[in-house]
Formats: structure tokens, sequence, C-alpha cells
């Protein structure tokens, strides 16, 4: 990896099958990406579901160092949820897995197909709660200031350990 890869987090989701292996297999198959080497993963946490009613979810954050653009991150990234077998029915509905980009440098983007940071991190605590592990002072979407962030009292409830971090492979 060159000195001038860029770091990036993306965001990892399963609720579906074997979620901690579908994890894994994730974290492993972006680690074998041309252009990508993981660099640290979160802890795993298991998650209640925001959106309609569906099983509990696993979710983590893993760093990457990367010299894709931020398009062929996410093209990398949605490749790794279709070989995964990732089928898409209702928006926001079970999955086997899900990669979200969530923060590349510090860079802002808002394109047909690709907005960084996510548009919807900032109101997630199962994306913030690991990502913190890693990064202390994210890039959150425009306007949106550390004080917004739902790390109340009722974050904890929702968003528990499940598992170590998953090992870099
Ligand atoms: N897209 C644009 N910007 C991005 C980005 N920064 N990262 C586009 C990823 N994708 C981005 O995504 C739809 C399209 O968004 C992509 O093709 C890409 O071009 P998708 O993954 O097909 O659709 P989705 O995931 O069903 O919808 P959405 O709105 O992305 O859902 P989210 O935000 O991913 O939420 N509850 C818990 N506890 N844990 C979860 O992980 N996940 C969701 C899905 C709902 N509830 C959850 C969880
Ligand atoms: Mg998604």
């Amino acid at each position: 990896m060159t000195e001038d890869a860029v770091r990036a987090f993306i965001g990892l989701g399963s609720n579906l099958g074997d979620r901690l292996a579908n994890l894994k297999e994730a974290v492993l198959r972006l680690s074998k990406t041309d252009g990508v080497s993981v660099t640290r993963v979160s802890r795993v946490y298991e998650t209640s579901p925001v959106g309609p009613p569906q099983p509990d979810f696993l979710n983590a954050v893993a760093e990457v160092r990367t010299v894709l653009s931020p398009r062929d991150l996410l093209a990398a990234s949605l490749r790794i949820e279709e070989e995964m077998g990732r089928v898409r029915h209702e928006r926001w509905g079970p999955r086997v897995i899900d990669l979200d980009l969530l923060n590349y440098g510090r860079m802002e983007i808002d394109e047909r197909g690709l907005t960084v940071p996510h548009p919807r991190m900032h109101e997630r605590a199962f994306v913030l709660v690991p990502l913190l592990e890693l990064e202390p002072d994210p890039l959150l979407p425009a306007d949106h200031p550390v004080t917004s962030l739902p790390l109340g009292p009722s974050a904890p409830a929702a968003v528990r350990p499940f598992a170590p971090p998953i090992e870099v492979p």
C-alpha cells in the first residue's frame, strides 16, 4: 500500500444466517480486495433492529487503508455483498451482509449513488458505538455536531457487546 493511501471506515451488519461468520467473511473479502488493506476492526455488537421488525443484527466497523477511489471502494463493497448472496428485498429489511461506506478520509461527497459521510450514520448508535472505538472524532454529515449523537441512556440497551474485535486477516 502506498504512502497516499486514504483511511476509510466501513460499517458491517448482518442479521441472517451465521451472523458472526458473515462479518468475518466480509472482513476477509475486504482484506483480499486489491488496493484495500484492513487495519483494524471494532468489537462486534448485537443491536436491536432500526426500521421494520426483524431479527437482531450484529454490527461492527472496519478501518481500511485504500488507494481505491470512493466510487471503487463502494463498488468493491457492493460486490462483496452480492458475492455473499445478499438479496435486496425491502429497504432496511433483513440481510446476510450490509457494507456501508461511513467515512473516506475527511472527504465530503454527494453524488448519485454515493454520499459520504454516510447520511444516516449520526442517527445510529449501531454505527457510532463501534466507530468511536476506532476513531474518537469521525466526520459526521454536515451540520451535525457531536452533541447531537444518540449515545444517551437508551443507547446501551440497543447496542450490546457480543464478541471481541474480529482479527485482522
Ligand atoms: N449508497 C450511497 N451512499 C452510500 C454509502 N456511503 N455507503 C447507495 C453505502 N451505500 C451507499 O444501499 C442502497 C444504495 O445506497 C447502494 O446501492 C449505494 O449506491 P443498500 O445497501 O442497497 O440499501 P439498504 O442498506 O437497504 O438501505 P440503506 O438506506 O442503505 O439502509 P442502511 O442505511 O444500510 O440501513 N438496524 C441495526 N440494528 N443494524 C443495522 O445494521 N441496517 C439497516 C440498513 C437497517 N436497520 C439496522 C441496520
Ligand atoms: Mg447499505
